[in-house]
C-alpha cells in the first residue's frame, strides 16, 4: 500500500519565527532518519530563505510570486517535484506571512482531492509573544494599523495550535 506523507503547515505572522522553526524541525525530523521536502512561499522571488534552506541540504521548492492560498495547484506542483526527487516522508510549508485562508483554501481541498498522499497535520500558527502583547492590546506601544490587526486576528482563529515562539523573551 502507498505510504501516505505527512503534510505540515506552519503559519503566522511576518517575523513571527516560522523559517527559523522549519529548519529546526526539518533538521530534526532528519536527524531521526525521515526524509524531508520543504516548500516556500513570499509575494516576490528568489526568497532568500529557499537559499538559506537548501544550503542546510534540505530539498526545497519555492511558490513566490503569491500565497498558497491563490496557488493551491503550484502547492502541489511543488510537492510533486519534491516527490521525484526526494521522495519525502514528511513535507513541510511555510506560507507567506500575510495569509488568512489556509485551512478553506489549501488543507480542506489538500484532504479532499489528495487525501490518499498526504496525512494533514494540524494548522500550527507561531505568535512572537512579544509583538503578541501589542497586538492584542496587553501592553502599549507601537501596534499595527487596523488592517493588518484584521490579518492578525484572522490568523489566530483558524489555527489549531497556536504556538507561542521565542518564549526566551518572556
Ligand atoms: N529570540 C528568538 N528569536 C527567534 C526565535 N526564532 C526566530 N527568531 C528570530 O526572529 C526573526 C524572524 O524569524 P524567521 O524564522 O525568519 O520568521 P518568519 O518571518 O516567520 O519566517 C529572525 O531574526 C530569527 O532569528 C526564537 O526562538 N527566539
Ligand atoms: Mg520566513
Amino acid at each position: 500500500m502507498l505510504q501516505k506523507s505527512r503534510y505540515i503547515m506552519i503559519g503566522g505572522f511576518l517575523g513571527a519565527g516560522k523559517t527559523t522553526a522549519v529548519a529546526r524541525l526539518a533538521q530534526r525530523l532528519t536527524d531521526r532518519g525521515l526524509k524531508v521536502g520543504l516548500i516556500t512561499n513570499d509575494q516576490g522571488s528568489e526568497l532568500v530563505d529557499t537559499k538559506m534552506l537548501r544550503s542546510k541540504g534540505f530539498a526545497t521548492e519555492e511558490i513566490p510570486g503569491g500565497c498558497f492560498c491563490c496557488r493551491f495547484n503550484s502547492l502541489m506542483d511543488a510537492a510533486e517535484r519534491l516527490e521525484d526527487a526526494a521522495r519525502p516522508d514528511v513535507f513541510i510549508a511555510e506560507p507567506v506571512g500575510s495569509c488568512t485562508d489556509l485551512v478553506a483554501t489549501v488543507t480542506y481541498p489538500l484532504r479532499r482531492i489528495y487525501g490518499d498522499n498526504f496525512s494533514i497535520a494540524p494548522l500550527s500558527v507561531l505568535v512572537d509573544p512579544i509583538r503578541a502583547r501589542r497586538v492584542l492590546g496587553l501592553e502599549t506601544g507601537g501596534s499595527f494599523s487596523p488592517k493588518v490587526i484584521y490579518i492578525y486576528r484572522k490568523q489566530l482563529e483558524e489555527a489549531d495550535v497556536i504556538v507561542i515562539s521565542k518564549c526566551e523573551l518572556l
